[in-house]
C-alpha cells in the first residue's frame, strides 16, 4: 500500500478526550474513529489489525475442534424470555421494536440464540460433543463506556458455546477452550492468565477470566508470580489427549480476581504474590444445564432416556483486544506491534521523494516485497523526514526500511528494528533477506 493514497488520517495532538495510551494512540494513528459513545468506526489501518486478530483466534478455535457458524445480531425477546434473562438482563440490553410491535434486542451474548439452534436440529446423543462459535458484533448499554474500544457499546466478541452429554464431557469442552485460549493470547505476545471469576449475568459455577496486567487495566487482580513464567507456546498441546495437566498447572497457583480474592491464601504466597490491574481479554464460563432445561435442548440417549445437553460458553473481546495489545506494547513515540497482529510488517520509507535514485529503488523494494508476500506499506508522501519518521513509530510497523540519497550512495539502506529502536545499514538484497526469513 502506498501511504499517499492510504486512508491514514494520523494526528500530531494528543486527543482530550482519550485518557488511556491506547485509546490515544489508537485515534491518533488513525484506527478508529467514534460515532457515538462507545461505538466505533475502524478505519482501513485499525481494521487491518482486529482482522488479524480474528484470525489468529479462528485458527486456534479451529485447532481445537470448535465449528465456526454465524448468528444474527438482532434476536427475538421470546428466547429470553424462555431463558427468564429478559427482565435479569437489564438496561445493558439494547431493546428495539419492529414495525409489527414485536420485541426484539441488538444479542450482548448469544446463549439462548444458540441452545435454540440446537435444540431444533441435535437430538440425538451420537451428535455430541459440539462446540460452535462466532466472531459477531455484539451490543451492551454500558453505564460508562470508557477507554476507546477497551469497554464499547458496540463490541467485536468471539464466543463458543460447549455442548456435552455430562459433567465430564462439559469439564473437557472447558479444558479444550482454557487451553486454546492460552494458545491464543500467547500468539498475540500476551501473557493472559487465567484467574477465578465471578459469573455474572451468564450463571454457572466455574468460571475463569483472562487477564493480562496492565496498570491501566479495570479490575483488581492478584496471583502468583509463577504464573508469569510459564511459556505456553513451547508447551505441546494434543487436543485428543489429556489436557488436564497443562490445566492444573496454571489453577494450581493462586490466581483470583478481586471478587473471588481470598486475604489469607494470598497472603500465604509471600513475596510470590502479585497484585496488580488488569484487563479482561477473556472469559469462560460451565454452567451445566441453566440454559438447555429451561429451552429444552433434550437428546435421545442410548437406552431411550432423555439426556439435557451440559453446557459452557466462552467469550474473547476481539476488539477489546487491539486496545490491550497497544496498552502491553507502546512507548512514548507510539504503538510497538507484535509481529503477529501488525497492520502492515514493514515500513518503507523514502526519505526524498522526487530523488529519482531513491524513487526507483523503493518502487523495487516496494515491487519486490509485495511479491514475495511481505505486507508493506509505503511512505512515498511528499513530507519531510522529520514527519515521516515519527508517522512510522506512530502506527508502530515492525520494520521500517529507510532510503534515502547518502545511503543510496553508499550503497545502503537502514534497516530499524521498531521495538528496540536497533538500526542496521545493509545492501538491498541484505535488507531483503532480513525482511523475508
Ligand atoms: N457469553 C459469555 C461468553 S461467550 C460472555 O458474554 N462473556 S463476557 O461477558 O465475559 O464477555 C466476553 C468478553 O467480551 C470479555 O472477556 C471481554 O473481553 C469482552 N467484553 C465484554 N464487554 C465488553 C465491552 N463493553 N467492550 C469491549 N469488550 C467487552
Amino acid at each position: 500500500m502506498r501511504l499517499s493514497r492510504y486512508f491514514l488520517p494520523t494526528m500530531k495532538e494528543t486527543p482530550s478526550e482519550a485518557q488511556i495510551a491506547s485509546h490515544r494512540l489508537m485515534l491518533r494513528s488513525g484506527m478508529v474513529r467514534q460515532s457515538a459513545a462507545g461505538i466505533y468506526s475502524w478505519l482501513p489501518m485499525g481494521l487491518r489489525v482486529l482482522k488479524k486478530i480474528e484470525a489468529i483466534v479462528r485458527a486456534e478455535q479451529d485447532a481445537a475442534g470448535a465449528q465456526e457458524l454465524l448468528m444474527p445480531t438482532i434476536q427475538p425477546a421470546e428466547l429470553w424470555k424462555e431463558s427468564g434473562r429478559f427482565d435479569d438482563y437489564g438496561k445493558e440490553m439494547l431493546r428495539i421494536t419492529d414495525r409489527h410491535e414485536r420485541e426484539m434486542l441488538y444479542g450482548p451474548t448469544n446463549e439462548e440464540l444458540i441452545t435454540d439452534i440446537f435444540r431444533k436440529d441435535i437430538k440425538s446423543y451420537r451428535a455430541l460433543p459440539k462446540t460452535l462459535y462466532h466472531i459477531q458484533w455484539k451490543f451492551r448499554d454500558e453505564v460508562r463506556p470508557r477507554f476507546g474500544v477497551m469497554r464499547g457499546r458496540e463490541f467485536l466478541m468471539k464466543d463458543s458455546y460447549s455442548f456435552d452429554l455430562d459433567y465430564a464431557g462439559a469439564r473437557r469442552s472447558y479444558d479444550t477452550m482454557f487451553v486454546a485460549y492460552l494458545r491464543t493470547f500467547a500468539r498475540m505476545g500476551l501473557k493472559a492468565i487465567p484467574m477465578a471469576a465471578d459469573t455474572g449475568p451468564i450463571g454457572g459455577d466455574l468460571s475463569h477470566e483472562f487477564i493480562i496486567l496492565a496498570e491501566t487495566g479495570e479490575s483488581q487482580v492478584y496471583c502468583h508470580k509463577d504464573l508469569l513464567d510459564i511459556d505456553v507456546l513451547s508447551e505441546t498441546v494434543d487436543y485428543a489427549g489429556d489436557l488436564s495437566p497443562l490445566v492444573e498447572r496454571f489453577t494450581s497457583l493462586y490466581a483470583a480476581t478481586d471478587e473471588k480474592h481470598d486475604v489469607t491464601k494470598a497472603a500465604a504466597l509471600g513475596d510470590k504474590l502479585v497484585s496488580a490491574r488488569g484487563i479482561e481479554v477473556g472469559h469462560i464460563f460451565y454452567f451445566g444445564t441453566k440454559y438447555s432445561a429451561p429451552l429444552g435442548a433434550v437428546l435421545h440417549g442410548p437406552n431411550g432416556e432423555s439426556i439435557v445437553a451440559e453446557m459452557g460458553s466462552y467469550g474473547i473481546g476481539v476488539s477489546r483486544l487491539v486496545g490491550a495489545i497497544i496498552e502491553a506494547y507502546h512507548d512514548d513515540a507510539g504503538i510497538i506491534w507484535p509481529e503477529s497482529v501488525a497492520p502492515f510488517r514493514v515500513g518503507l520509507v523514502n526519505l526524498k521523494t522526487g530523488d529519482a535514485d531513491c524513487d526507483r529503488v523503493c518502487g523495487e523494494l516496494y515491487g519486490t516485497m509485495s511479491g514475495r508476500g511481505i505486507e508493506v506499506l509505503y511512505d512515498d508522501r511528499d513530507e519531510r523526514a522529520g514527519v515521516k519518521f515519527a508517522d512510522m513509530d506512530l502506527i508502530g510497523l515492525p520494520w521500517q526500511l529507510v532510503v534515502g540519497p547518502k545511503g543510496l550512495k553508499a550503497g545502503v539502506v537502514e534497516l530499524k528494528f521498531r521495538a528496540t529502536g536497533e538500526k542496521h545499514e545493509l545492501s538491498v538484497e541484505s535488507a531483503l533477506a532480513r525482511l523475508a526469513g
